[in-house]
Protein backbone atom coordinates (compact mmCIF):
# COMPACT_ATOMS: atom_id res chain seq x y z
CA UNK A 1 0.00 0.00 0.00
CA UNK A 2 1.10 3.52 -0.61
CA UNK A 3 -0.40 6.90 0.68
CA UNK A 4 -0.67 8.98 -2.18
CA UNK A 5 0.16 12.11 -1.03
CA UNK A 6 -1.45 15.93 -2.57
CA UNK A 7 1.22 18.79 -2.68
CA UNK A 8 -0.43 22.28 -3.29
CA UNK A 9 1.18 25.82 -3.24
CA UNK A 10 0.20 27.35 -0.07
CA UNK A 11 -0.25 30.82 -1.92
CA UNK A 12 0.47 32.39 1.42
CA UNK A 13 0.52 35.99 -0.32
CA UNK A 14 -1.09 38.94 -1.37
CA UNK A 15 -2.99 39.19 -4.46
CA UNK A 16 -0.88 39.23 -7.52
CA UNK A 17 -0.63 39.31 -11.50
CA UNK A 18 1.26 36.00 -10.98
CA UNK A 19 3.36 34.37 -14.27
CA UNK A 20 3.91 30.51 -13.96
CA UNK A 21 6.70 28.34 -16.25
CA UNK A 22 8.00 25.18 -16.62
CA UNK A 23 11.89 25.43 -14.83
CA UNK A 24 13.75 22.80 -16.44
CA UNK A 25 17.62 23.03 -15.86
CA UNK A 26 19.43 23.98 -19.02
CA UNK A 27 15.92 23.85 -21.20
CA UNK A 28 13.80 26.49 -19.96
CA UNK A 29 14.55 28.78 -22.95
CA UNK A 30 12.91 26.17 -24.93
CA UNK A 31 10.08 24.64 -23.14
CA UNK A 32 8.66 28.54 -22.42
CA UNK A 33 9.05 29.23 -25.79
CA UNK A 34 7.01 25.69 -26.75
CA UNK A 35 4.41 27.06 -24.58
CA UNK A 36 4.91 25.75 -20.97
CA UNK A 37 3.56 29.19 -19.72
CA UNK A 38 0.89 31.03 -18.45
CA UNK A 39 -1.00 33.95 -15.68
CA UNK A 40 -1.75 32.54 -12.65
CA UNK A 41 -4.17 35.43 -10.72
CA UNK A 42 -4.18 35.16 -7.17
CA UNK A 43 -6.88 36.89 -5.47
CA UNK A 44 -7.11 38.35 -1.82
CA UNK A 45 -10.08 39.76 0.42
CA UNK A 46 -9.06 43.29 0.00
CA UNK A 47 -9.02 43.02 -3.74
CA UNK A 48 -12.30 42.02 -3.51
CA UNK A 49 -13.69 45.01 -1.57
CA UNK A 50 -12.39 47.49 -4.57
CA UNK A 51 -14.90 48.21 -7.65
CA UNK A 52 -11.87 46.98 -10.24
CA UNK A 53 -12.99 46.19 -13.76
CA UNK A 54 -13.86 42.58 -13.54
CA UNK A 55 -14.86 39.49 -15.17
CA UNK A 56 -14.86 40.15 -18.94
CA UNK A 57 -13.53 43.34 -18.50
CA UNK A 58 -10.46 42.15 -16.91
CA UNK A 59 -8.02 40.22 -19.11
CA UNK A 60 -4.42 39.54 -19.12
CA UNK A 61 -2.06 40.27 -21.31
CA UNK A 62 0.63 37.22 -21.89
CA UNK A 63 3.01 39.51 -24.01
CA UNK A 64 5.68 36.92 -26.59
CA UNK A 65 7.97 37.48 -29.32
CA UNK A 66 8.07 34.27 -31.53
CA UNK A 67 9.60 33.88 -35.36
CA UNK A 68 7.50 31.34 -37.53
CA UNK A 69 8.85 28.96 -40.40
CA UNK A 70 7.35 28.87 -43.38
CA UNK A 71 4.76 26.08 -42.58
CA UNK A 72 3.73 27.70 -39.01
CA UNK A 73 6.26 25.89 -37.00
CA UNK A 74 7.97 27.83 -34.35
CA UNK A 75 11.44 28.72 -35.30
CA UNK A 76 13.98 28.74 -32.65
CA UNK A 77 17.84 28.70 -33.76
CA UNK A 78 19.75 25.38 -32.97
CA UNK A 79 23.07 27.01 -33.13
CA UNK A 80 24.51 30.50 -33.51
CA UNK A 81 25.34 32.27 -37.17
CA UNK A 82 27.60 30.98 -38.00
CA UNK A 83 27.58 28.04 -35.92
CA UNK A 84 29.49 27.04 -32.89
CA UNK A 85 32.45 25.09 -33.86
CA UNK A 86 32.38 21.47 -32.64
CA UNK A 87 29.35 22.11 -30.79
CA UNK A 88 25.76 21.17 -32.17
CA UNK A 89 23.22 22.16 -31.37
CA UNK A 90 24.17 24.70 -28.90
CA UNK A 91 22.69 27.82 -26.99
CA UNK A 92 22.70 30.62 -28.33
CA UNK A 93 23.61 33.75 -26.39
CA UNK A 94 20.15 36.13 -26.98
CA UNK A 95 16.73 35.38 -29.02
CA UNK A 96 14.56 37.76 -30.39
CA UNK A 97 11.27 36.57 -32.49
CA UNK A 98 10.54 39.08 -35.29
CA UNK A 99 6.50 38.50 -34.30
CA UNK A 100 4.82 39.78 -31.19
CA UNK A 101 2.00 37.35 -29.79
CA UNK A 102 -0.68 38.41 -27.25
CA UNK A 103 -1.87 34.92 -25.51
CA UNK A 104 -0.89 33.00 -28.39
CA UNK A 105 -1.82 34.91 -31.28
CA UNK A 106 0.25 36.84 -33.56
CA UNK A 107 -0.88 40.58 -33.42
CA UNK A 108 -3.86 40.55 -32.15
CA UNK A 109 -6.90 42.74 -31.65
CA UNK A 110 -9.62 43.39 -28.91
CA UNK A 111 -12.88 44.50 -28.86
CA UNK A 112 -13.69 46.88 -26.11
CA UNK A 113 -16.37 48.90 -24.89
CA UNK A 114 -15.79 52.58 -24.25
CA UNK A 115 -14.94 52.02 -20.48
CA UNK A 116 -12.17 50.64 -17.63
CA UNK A 117 -10.76 47.25 -18.83
CA UNK A 118 -8.12 46.00 -15.97
CA UNK A 119 -5.25 44.15 -17.72
CA UNK A 120 -2.80 41.78 -16.25
CA UNK A 121 0.32 42.52 -18.81
CA UNK A 122 2.86 40.01 -18.14
CA UNK A 123 6.09 39.90 -20.29
CA UNK A 124 6.46 36.49 -21.08
CA UNK A 125 9.30 36.73 -23.73
CA UNK A 126 12.53 34.83 -23.25
CA UNK A 127 14.63 37.99 -23.69
CA UNK A 128 13.08 41.01 -25.40
CA UNK A 129 11.96 43.46 -23.65
CA UNK A 130 8.72 45.83 -24.48
CA UNK A 131 8.55 49.58 -23.34
CA UNK A 132 4.92 50.01 -24.12
CA UNK A 133 2.43 53.40 -25.28
CA UNK A 134 -0.66 53.73 -26.50
CA UNK A 135 -1.30 55.35 -29.78
CA UNK A 136 -4.15 57.49 -28.52
CA UNK A 137 -1.87 59.11 -26.53
CA UNK A 138 -3.83 57.75 -23.14
CA UNK A 139 -1.58 56.78 -19.75
CA UNK A 140 -2.08 53.60 -18.12
CA UNK A 141 -3.24 53.72 -14.46
CA UNK A 142 -0.91 51.49 -13.16
CA UNK A 143 -2.47 49.18 -9.74
CA UNK A 144 -0.28 46.70 -9.24
CA UNK A 145 3.35 45.11 -10.08
CA UNK A 146 5.00 42.02 -9.60
CA UNK A 147 3.68 41.47 -6.50
CA UNK A 148 0.57 42.97 -6.42
CA UNK A 149 -1.24 46.27 -5.61
CA UNK A 150 0.98 49.67 -5.35
CA UNK A 151 0.54 51.75 -2.62
CA UNK A 152 -1.31 53.76 -4.87
CA UNK A 153 -1.97 53.78 -8.47
CA UNK A 154 0.78 56.16 -10.76
CA UNK A 155 -0.35 57.53 -14.00
CA UNK A 156 2.08 56.26 -16.88
CA UNK A 157 2.51 57.18 -20.67
CA UNK A 158 4.71 54.51 -21.40
CA UNK A 159 5.31 50.84 -19.06
CA UNK A 160 8.51 49.03 -19.54
CA UNK A 161 8.57 45.49 -18.92
CA UNK A 162 11.40 43.09 -19.08
CA UNK A 163 10.78 39.30 -19.00
CA UNK A 164 9.14 38.06 -16.43
CA UNK A 165 8.04 41.58 -15.01
CA UNK A 166 4.18 42.24 -14.59
CA UNK A 167 1.62 45.09 -14.30
CA UNK A 168 -1.79 45.34 -13.40
CA UNK A 169 -3.15 48.38 -15.53
CA UNK A 170 -6.32 50.05 -15.82
CA UNK A 171 -6.92 51.30 -19.23
CA UNK A 172 -9.61 54.03 -19.41
CA UNK A 173 -11.17 53.56 -23.33
CA UNK A 174 -14.82 56.13 -22.73
CA UNK A 175 -13.19 59.08 -24.19
CA UNK A 176 -12.23 56.78 -27.29
CA UNK A 177 -15.31 55.69 -28.99
CA UNK A 178 -14.91 54.19 -32.59
CA UNK A 179 -11.08 54.44 -32.59
CA UNK A 180 -8.71 52.11 -32.93
CA UNK A 181 -5.58 52.03 -30.75
CA UNK A 182 -2.34 50.12 -31.00
CA UNK A 183 -0.40 48.80 -27.85
CA UNK A 184 2.90 49.87 -29.79
CA UNK A 185 6.87 48.67 -28.33
CA UNK A 186 9.86 50.76 -28.98
CA UNK A 187 12.37 48.66 -26.69
CA UNK A 188 15.95 48.49 -28.20
CA UNK A 189 16.84 44.71 -28.41
CA UNK A 190 18.58 43.72 -26.98
CA UNK A 191 18.00 46.04 -23.95
CA UNK A 192 18.61 49.22 -23.95
CA UNK A 193 21.17 49.75 -26.40
CA UNK A 194 20.71 47.47 -29.09
CA UNK A 195 18.48 47.10 -32.54
CA UNK A 196 15.59 49.55 -33.07
CA UNK A 197 11.99 47.97 -33.09
CA UNK A 198 10.63 47.76 -36.12
CA UNK A 199 7.02 49.98 -36.52
CA UNK A 200 5.98 47.21 -38.77
CA UNK A 201 6.70 44.82 -36.62
CA UNK A 202 8.23 44.20 -33.21
CA UNK A 203 7.16 47.82 -32.74
CA UNK A 204 3.72 46.85 -32.47
CA UNK A 205 1.69 44.54 -29.98
CA UNK A 206 -1.75 44.56 -30.29
CA UNK A 207 -5.05 46.40 -31.24
CA UNK A 208 -8.26 47.57 -29.10
CA UNK A 209 -10.99 48.48 -31.40
CA UNK A 210 -13.22 50.43 -29.04
CA UNK A 211 -17.22 50.20 -29.61
CA UNK A 212 -19.29 53.24 -29.39
CA UNK A 213 -21.78 51.77 -26.97
CA UNK A 214 -21.70 50.09 -23.58
CA UNK A 215 -23.42 46.84 -22.94
CA UNK A 216 -24.36 47.90 -19.13
CA UNK A 217 -23.00 51.28 -17.30
CA UNK A 218 -19.17 51.56 -15.99
CA UNK A 219 -19.59 51.17 -12.14
CA UNK A 220 -15.77 50.86 -11.89
CA UNK A 221 -13.28 52.73 -9.43
CA UNK A 222 -9.99 53.14 -9.11
CA UNK A 223 -9.60 53.64 -5.53
CA UNK A 224 -6.76 56.29 -4.51
CA UNK A 225 -5.16 53.96 -1.85
CA UNK A 226 -4.64 50.84 -2.72
CA UNK A 227 -2.56 49.22 0.17
CA UNK A 228 -0.06 50.01 2.79
CA UNK A 229 3.14 48.37 2.55
CA UNK A 230 5.47 48.85 5.05
CA UNK A 231 9.08 49.71 3.88
CA UNK A 232 12.21 47.14 4.65
CA UNK A 233 15.03 49.25 6.09
CA UNK A 234 18.40 49.02 5.38
CA UNK A 235 19.77 49.97 8.84
CA UNK A 236 18.19 46.64 10.06
CA UNK A 237 19.84 44.32 7.05
CA UNK A 238 22.53 41.65 8.31
CA UNK A 239 24.02 40.97 5.69
CA UNK A 240 25.20 43.49 2.55
CA UNK A 241 25.78 42.05 -0.41
CA UNK A 242 27.63 42.91 -4.48
CA UNK A 243 26.80 40.54 -6.95
CA UNK A 244 29.04 41.52 -10.23
CA UNK A 245 26.87 40.52 -13.44
CA UNK A 246 30.09 39.00 -15.42
CA UNK A 247 30.74 36.60 -18.61
CA UNK A 248 33.57 34.69 -19.75
CA UNK A 249 34.38 32.56 -22.36
CA UNK A 250 34.08 28.75 -22.45
CA UNK A 251 35.92 25.84 -24.18
CA UNK A 252 34.55 26.78 -27.79
CA UNK A 253 34.49 30.58 -27.43
CA UNK A 254 30.97 30.95 -25.88
CA UNK A 255 29.86 33.11 -23.16
CA UNK A 256 28.88 32.32 -20.42
CA UNK A 257 27.03 34.84 -18.08
CA UNK A 258 28.11 34.39 -14.78
CA UNK A 259 27.24 35.82 -10.84
CA UNK A 260 30.16 37.03 -9.42
CA UNK A 261 31.99 34.53 -11.29
CA UNK A 262 29.77 31.53 -10.69
CA UNK A 263 27.37 29.47 -12.49
CA UNK A 264 24.24 27.05 -11.14
CA UNK A 265 26.58 24.09 -10.48
CA UNK A 266 29.00 25.79 -7.68
CA UNK A 267 27.28 25.44 -3.88
CA UNK A 268 25.52 28.28 -2.49
CA UNK A 269 27.39 31.49 -1.39
CA UNK A 270 24.18 33.11 -0.61
CA UNK A 271 22.70 31.39 2.65
CA UNK A 272 20.65 33.90 4.10
CA UNK A 273 19.19 33.39 7.58
CA UNK A 274 15.40 32.48 7.89
CA UNK A 275 13.67 35.84 8.97
CA UNK A 276 16.85 37.83 8.17
CA UNK A 277 16.79 41.32 5.96
CA UNK A 278 19.65 41.54 3.28
CA UNK A 279 20.74 44.03 0.87
CA UNK A 280 21.74 43.14 -2.51
CA UNK A 281 23.48 45.01 -4.99
CA UNK A 282 23.95 44.38 -8.49
CA UNK A 283 26.91 45.41 -9.89
CA UNK A 284 26.22 45.55 -13.93
CA UNK A 285 29.56 46.29 -15.55
CA UNK A 286 28.48 44.42 -19.26
CA UNK A 287 26.14 46.48 -21.84
CA UNK A 288 22.67 44.89 -21.43
CA UNK A 289 19.62 45.39 -18.61
CA UNK A 290 19.43 41.86 -16.71
CA UNK A 291 16.03 41.38 -15.36
CA UNK A 292 17.46 39.62 -11.94
CA UNK A 293 14.80 37.75 -10.41
CA UNK A 294 14.77 35.73 -6.45
CA UNK A 295 12.44 32.68 -6.04
CA UNK A 296 10.97 32.31 -2.37
CA UNK A 297 11.25 36.19 -1.34
CA UNK A 298 9.57 39.72 -2.64
CA UNK A 299 12.15 42.28 -2.18
CA UNK A 300 11.77 46.28 -2.33
CA UNK A 301 13.87 48.80 -4.79
CA UNK A 302 15.78 50.93 -3.12
CA UNK A 303 18.12 52.47 -5.63
CA UNK A 304 19.94 52.91 -9.00
CA UNK A 305 23.18 54.52 -9.18
CA UNK A 306 25.78 55.15 -11.75
CA UNK A 307 29.36 54.05 -11.15
CA UNK A 308 32.31 54.26 -13.47
CA UNK A 309 32.45 50.83 -15.19
CA UNK A 310 35.90 51.38 -16.81
CA UNK A 311 37.88 52.06 -13.10
CA UNK A 312 35.87 49.26 -11.91
CA UNK A 313 36.72 46.45 -14.50
CA UNK A 314 40.70 47.51 -13.77
CA UNK A 315 40.74 48.01 -10.07
CA UNK A 316 37.14 45.92 -9.49
CA UNK A 317 36.70 48.88 -7.09
CA UNK A 318 32.92 50.88 -7.27
CA UNK A 319 33.62 54.52 -7.72
CA UNK A 320 30.34 56.52 -8.21
CA UNK A 321 29.73 58.79 -10.43
CA UNK A 322 26.43 60.24 -9.60
CA UNK A 323 23.52 60.18 -6.85
CA UNK A 324 21.22 57.19 -6.32
CA UNK A 325 18.02 56.98 -8.03
CA UNK A 326 15.00 56.13 -6.36
CA UNK A 327 12.74 53.36 -8.20
CA UNK A 328 9.78 55.19 -10.64
CA UNK A 329 6.66 55.09 -8.71
CA UNK A 330 5.45 51.67 -10.22
CA UNK A 331 8.48 49.47 -9.24
CA UNK A 332 7.41 51.07 -5.77
CA UNK A 333 5.55 47.90 -3.41
CA UNK A 334 6.78 44.38 -3.66
CA UNK A 335 8.47 43.23 -6.54
CA UNK A 336 10.31 40.04 -7.68
CA UNK A 337 12.31 41.21 -11.22
CA UNK A 338 14.59 44.23 -11.02
CA UNK A 339 15.75 45.56 -14.16
CA UNK A 340 19.30 46.25 -13.20
CA UNK A 341 21.08 48.44 -15.93
CA UNK A 342 24.38 48.55 -17.31
CA UNK A 343 26.55 50.83 -16.10
CA UNK A 344 24.38 50.59 -12.79
CA UNK A 345 24.46 48.91 -8.91
CA UNK A 346 20.82 48.28 -8.57
CA UNK A 347 20.14 48.00 -4.64
CA UNK A 348 17.38 45.45 -3.22
CA UNK A 349 16.41 44.96 0.29
CA UNK A 350 14.38 41.42 0.65
CA UNK A 351 13.55 39.96 4.07
CA UNK A 352 13.82 35.89 3.64
CA UNK A 353 10.66 34.77 4.62
CA UNK A 354 8.69 31.90 5.49
CA UNK A 355 10.98 29.10 4.20
CA UNK A 356 14.30 27.38 4.89
CA UNK A 357 15.94 25.78 2.16
CA UNK A 358 16.98 25.55 -1.39
CA UNK A 359 15.86 28.05 -4.15
CA UNK A 360 17.27 29.88 -6.96
CA UNK A 361 18.38 33.46 -8.22
CA UNK A 362 18.48 34.11 -11.75
CA UNK A 363 18.50 36.36 -14.71
CA UNK A 364 15.03 35.93 -16.02
CA UNK A 365 16.57 36.43 -19.82
CA UNK A 366 15.92 32.93 -20.36
CA UNK A 367 18.88 32.26 -22.92
CA UNK A 368 20.99 33.89 -19.47
CA UNK A 369 19.39 31.42 -17.44
CA UNK A 370 20.08 28.52 -18.87
CA UNK A 371 23.98 29.44 -19.44
CA UNK A 372 24.90 30.24 -16.55
CA UNK A 373 23.18 32.71 -14.72
CA UNK A 374 21.37 31.31 -12.30
CA UNK A 375 22.49 30.47 -9.00
CA UNK A 376 21.26 28.11 -5.58
CA UNK A 377 20.32 30.13 -2.57
CA UNK A 378 19.95 28.80 0.31
CA UNK A 379 18.02 30.16 3.26
CA UNK A 380 19.33 28.31 6.52
CA UNK A 381 17.58 28.64 10.26
CA UNK A 382 19.51 30.34 12.67
CA UNK A 383 21.42 28.61 14.82
CA UNK A 384 20.54 28.30 18.52
CA UNK A 385 22.81 30.06 21.35
CA UNK A 386 23.97 26.96 23.04
CA UNK A 387 23.93 27.47 26.81
CA UNK A 388 26.91 26.61 28.86
CA UNK A 389 26.08 23.13 30.99
CU1 LIG B 1 13.10 31.02 -11.76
Amino acid sequence: MFKQRVYEYPNRQSAATLFYHDHALGITRLNLYAGLAGAYLLRDAREASFRLPKGKFEIPLLIQDRSFKKNGQLFYPNNTTPPVRGVNPSIVPLFFGNTNLVNGTVWPYLNVEPRNYRFRIINGANGRFYKMRLSSGQSFIQIGNDQGFLRKPARIKELILAPAERADVIIDFSRHKGQKIVLTNSARAPFPGGAKADPNTTGKIMQFRVAHRLTSPDKSRIPFKLRSIPRLSPAKARRIRYIELNSSPDQYGRQVQLLNGKGFEAPATQRPKLGSIEVWNFVNPGTNTHPMHTHLVHFQILSRRPFDVNYYNKTKKIRYTGPAIPPAPNERGNKDVVRVPPGFVTKIIAKFVPYTGNFVWHSHILEHEDYDMMRPLKVVRSKRVRRRS
